[in-house]
């Protein structure tokens, strides 16, 4: 499986001499938002994990590999590349052997991060059961990778566009511990509630390291869910998002939108209805991710020695 990894020299090093290294997906930078934004946070995210102690690696697929970092122009590719894939577990095989480019879900970039030997993972929000899930099935990949592969990911919860009551019930069956990160409310990406709660609440990134390594020396597989509040002010008011999602839900269905396509285009569509707001929101939860994402492993790095 190594023939289909490539890595950037700062990776490299990093992995050679166990430095701590966050993983950070494309698919929010290709999917998830608009151009520039999305490149000036894909750099701007780069550097707060370097500023925290920690080495970025933003994993995509290009040229029948998978990178595990990516340089300046490459970054550039995905935020403005038209034609680039949305890469899950199951659209690997195809994308590596086409020679084509894949932008990695949370999924997919759990994926990259366990064969690299990462297991911090820093992204926005994961994805879950969507609302009406019970019909459609439309259950997202991330849940069932959550489940096999051993990242933690540092996310602000999941976003309302979703079924939350319906994702916490799932990753529970999945065997897939949900931490809140110095809160006891599962936070609900844009607003730092969503009157679900945690299974554990942890307020330093020691005790989040020491659960990882307590979970993984138990030879447990899966990851486990951080969840880091927006925030508070950049958090957005939940009513109001609340109105937004319904007419985002309601378009995605009039307009038949189905599989891959769903989550893209309520991101779009929320961005829009909320005049780039939401966007604002977006970006300011990643980056405090990145931080929480390089401090969590470097203590975690720390009780590997
Ligand atoms: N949620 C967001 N922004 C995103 C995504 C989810 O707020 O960019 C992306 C992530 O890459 C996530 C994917 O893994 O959407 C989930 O897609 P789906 O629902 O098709 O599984
Ligand atoms: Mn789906």
């Amino acid at each position: 499986m190594k023939e289909f990894l490539t890595y950037t020299e700062e990776v490299r090093h990093a992995l050679e001499n166990n430095l701590p290294v966050v993983a950070l997906e494309t698919t929010i930078i290709s999917h998830g938002m608009p151009y520039p934004q999305n490149i000036e946070m894909a750099k701007e995210v780069e550097q707060i994990i370097r500023d925290n102690g920690a080495v970025p690696a933003t994993i995509g697929i290009m040229d029948g590999k998978i990178k595990i970092g990516l340089s300046e122009s490459e970054l550039e590719e995905f935020a403005t590349n038209q034609s680039v894939e949305k890469v899950s577990r199951r659209d690997f095989p195809y994308i590596l052997a086409s020679g084509k480019i894949g932008a990695t879900t949370v999924s997919g970039t759990m994926i990259g991060a366990q064969l690299a030997g990462i297991r911090v993972f820093a992204t926005g929000g994961i994805g879950g059961v969507h609302r009406e899930g019970e019909i459609t099935w439309d259950v997202s990949a991330d849940l069932t990778e959550l489940a096999q592969t051993g990242v933690a990911v540092i996310c602000a919860g999941a976003k309302s566009i979703l079924d939350l009551g319906r994702t916490l019930e799932y990753l529970e069956t999945q065997g897939v511990p949900v931490v809140g990160y110095k809160t006891s409310d599962f936070p609900s990406f844009f607003a730092r509630e969503s009157g679900f709660g945690v299974d554990f609440r942890l307020d330093t990134p020691e005790e989040v390291a020491a659960v990882m390594d307590t979970k993984w020396k138990l030879g447990q597989k899966g990851g486990m869910v951080i969840a880091n509040p927006v925030p508070e002010a950049d958090a957005l008011d939940h009513n109001e998002i609340e109105a937004v999602i319904l007419q985002a839900l309601k378009e995605a269905k009039e307009n038949g939108i189905a599989g891959k396509k769903v989550t893209p285009f309520l991101l779009a569509k929320v961005k829009q209805l909320t005049e780039g707001k939401s966007l604002k929101t977006n970006i300011a939860l990643v980056k405090h991710n990145a931080a929480v994402a390089a401090q969590i492993a470097a203590a975690y790095q720390a009780t590997q020695k």
